[in-house]
């Protein structure tokens, strides 16, 4: 039996304000939030949903350094662009602010002297970068120079982009600060740590052996961080941009990000409700949760309880559902890349569509296993579920009120076996929902939801009241008001998913919002009710508006491989006769066609000039007329050993250049010559 809780806090991870919000966001940390918080409202809970944008950190202020612009100026306008997209997407946040707000830095330099002065953190010095020029410590971010590993010159301190892998700012040879070009050198620097090592035996009980029922993913990577053994943290950085290290020798430092960005969830409660935060953040009866993706689990569930534990006086989360990534058309979402569908993009090309998004992604979320998010999908469960499944049950269900009872809800009379069966197999949906929602398990929950309309419509097929009202209107009138009841259950269940759907739900059957706790009940409305104006609920969405937005990833695909086009290094040198043994010729193209069954292959007849020769060459992706090739002059090796392919003796190659893409392009002469010529 779990434990009964009072209220229900509920948190989603506060994006960093340096870049609008994706679909990989949406998918694994607010729409799973943002169900929740309306399912526990609807329950009847108090319940607080908290919000917000992380300002701090690296990134933002390399961006604005590129622009050439101030950091606030960066956040300042990613705060506006998201907080406004999350509110046309109904993420019903009670608040929403930012970690550059005065309460902020206050409670996180508060919050810092607290533990300070409880003597939670060792101090340690340590060497570190320090350009000369800037007067600056310098982030590891902020150094390039040469990989050790692979002798790209342009890696930088953390990473180096070209091979791939992660390196602190000493490992490059050759540093230099991106600041002012100048070599930095190594000055000793103090900072404050959090003795994760001191936090490690309490953290194993509290999660290993009291929080089995964590997610695996969660319990898993938890477990391998306390196998591995904690270590301390800086929570001090030498940087401007930040909350400034309140204690003395803290100047010209801030609090590392990762330090104040989830004592936002604190200060945006308190911004919300100054006198009464206490009692979300300090009471045992309070239920808090954190959503987040997989990458901030260390944070959630190791720094930041280990951070409360210190401070004393604070509640730990009950659970944390991290979500594994979304990744799009087979590719990870990449914000430098570009490789991303945009909320506010989304919002602005797709009006009146959210609930299809908040539907596509939450029937795809990442929820034990990275996913896909494809536009093909994306239409197929607009097309063959939202539309034919929940929109037409709710259609037919109105359309034929209206046609037989004047849009007014029908008496029932009496019910058939079959109707108690429906009866009851749409009673089973709040359970089910409300266990998967319970176990954070928001794909099954939404299609236990959708089940309820799959019932409606199989029970429409089956009683088929456009022909009871042939000859028996009673009947008729039964099987109409039970599918109206059905309506309105479905406004109940769809809410938390599909909440502007469930609103026009609630216009279609013009009543009040009904509470969760009805949901099953087929009294909801009563004989003779009138009902409002119905409307598709769903529309069709055509090929041509998804190839657009295909086309859009091409061409976005297409830029990043321009750009991040390398030619390949130069081989080893090799003498002249090394290159004589080769006998490259020209040749003039006979006949030219796909070898059967091989899509790769196509079949070339050459005039060499002394008699005819076939090669088969692998380009048929890129040649897919054939036949024009007829007439032209390819080159070919002359003299390489033949050999069989497919049955068919390939005497000799094609020679073909590789273009960036990946795609080939046939070698062909500047001038037409006679077939057998050498080239050399
Ligand atoms: N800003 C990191 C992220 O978006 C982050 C989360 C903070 S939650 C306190 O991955
Ligand atoms: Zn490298």
């Amino acid at each position: 039996m779990s434990k009964q809780f009072k209220r229900t806090l509920i948190t989603s991870a506060l994006p960093y304000a340096n870049g609008p919000v994706h679909i990989g966001h949406l998918a694994g940390v607010y729409v799973p939030a943002d169900i929740y918080a309306r399912y526990s409202r609807l329950k009847g809970k108090e319940v607080l949903f908290i919000g917000g944008s992380d300002e701090h950190g690296i990134p933002i202020t390399i961006k604005a350094r590129n622009e050439g612009v101030t950091p606030q100026d960066i956040v300042d306008r990613y705060h506006a662009l998201i907080k406004d997209s999350f509110e046309r997407f109904g993420i019903s946040f009670d608040v929403y602010s930012r970690t550059t707000s005065e309460i902020h830095k206050k409670t996180a330099s508060d919050f810092f002297k607290t533990l300070y002065e409880k003597g939670e953190f060792i101090e340690q010095t340590s060497e570190q970068y320090f350009d000369e020029e800037a007067q600056q410590f310098l982030a590891d971010r902020y150094i390039t120079g040469e990989c050790p590993h692979c002798h790209n010159e342009k890696a930088y301190g953390d990473q180096c982009e070209q091979c791939g892998t992660s390196l602190s700012a000493t490992d490059l040879i050759n540093p230099k600060s991106t600041l002012s070009g100048s070599a930095p050198v190594m000055k000793a620097t103090k900072h404050w740590y959090l003795p994760l090592d001191q936090h490690e035996s309490w953290l194993r009980q509290w999660i290993l052996e009291d929080h089995k029922e964590w997610k695996s993913n969660v319990y898993g990577q938890c477990k391998s961080w306390l196998d591995l053994g904690l270590q301390p943290r800086a929570v001090s950085r030498d940087l401007d941009w930040g909350v400034p290290v309140p204690v003395e020798g803290g100047e010209g430092k801030v609090l590392y990000v990762w330090f104040d960005a989830p004592i936002g969830y604190i200060s945006n409660t308190k911004e919300l409700l100054p006198n009464d935060w206490e009692k979300w953040w300090k009471d045992e009866e309070t239920k808090l949760v954190h959503f987040i993706g997989k990458d901030n689990i260390v944070f959630h569930c190791i720094v930041f309880p280990a951070m409360l534990k210190a401070e004393g006086s604070f509640i730990l989360p009950e659970n944390v559902p991290a979500n594994e990534f979304l990744n799009l058309e087979g590719d990870k979402i990449s914000t430098s890349r570009n490789w991303a569908v945009w909320l506010h993009e989304y919002l602005d090309e797709f009006p009146g569509k959210e609930d299809v998004l908040r539907y596509t992604l939450t029937a795809n979320a990442p929820e034990t296993k990275d996913n896909d998010f494809t536009w093909r999908d994306f239409q197929a469960r607009n097309n063959n579920e939202l539309v034919a499944v929940l929109g037409n049950f709710i259609n037919r269900a109105l359309v034929l009120t209206q046609k037989y009872f004047n849009n007014s809800v029908p008496a029932v009379g009496e019910l058939t076996d079959y109707d108690r069966e429906t009866i009851a197999e749409v009673q089973k949906v709040k359970e089910a929902v409300e266990q998967n929602l319970e176990n954070y398990h928001f794909r099954e929950a939404q299609k236990e939801a959708m089940n309820l309309a799959r019932i409606g419509n199989k029970y429409l097929a089956d009683t088929e009241p456009w022909k009871t009202a042939k000859t028996d209107m009673s009947r008729t009138a039964t099987i109409l008001n039970l599918s109206l009841q059905m309506v309105a259950n479905l406004a109940i269940v769809c809410e938390p998913f599909l909440p502007f759907s469930a609103k026009k739900i609630y216009s279609f059957i013009n009543t009040d919002k009904f509470d969760w706790e009805q949901l099953g009940n087929f009294n909801l409305l009563p004989e003779g009710h009138e009902l409002g104006k119905a409307e598709l609920l769903f529309e069709k969405i055509e090929d041509e508006v998804i190839e657009k937005q295909v086309q859009k990833l091409l061409d976005t695909k297409k830029a990043n491989e321009e750009k991040e086009y390398k030619a390949k290094p130069i081989k080893e040198n090799i003498v002249f006769d090394d290159f004589t043994k080769l006998d490259i010729r020209v040749g003039t193209v006979l006949e030219c066609e796909k070898v059967p069954k091989a899509d790769k292959l196509l079949r070339f007849l050459l005039d060499d000039g002394i008699g005819k020769r076939t090669i088969l060459s692998g380009i048929a992706a890129y040649y897919p007329n054939p036949e024009e090739l007829v007439g032209k002059q390819v080159c070919f090796i002359a003299n390489l050993e033949p050999r069989k392919l497919r049955g068919i003796m390939s005497e000799g190659m094609i020679l073909s250049a590789e273009n960036a893409d990946g795609t080939l392009s046939l070698i062909q002469t500047s001038k037409e010559v006679k077939p057998g010529s050498q080239v050399n």
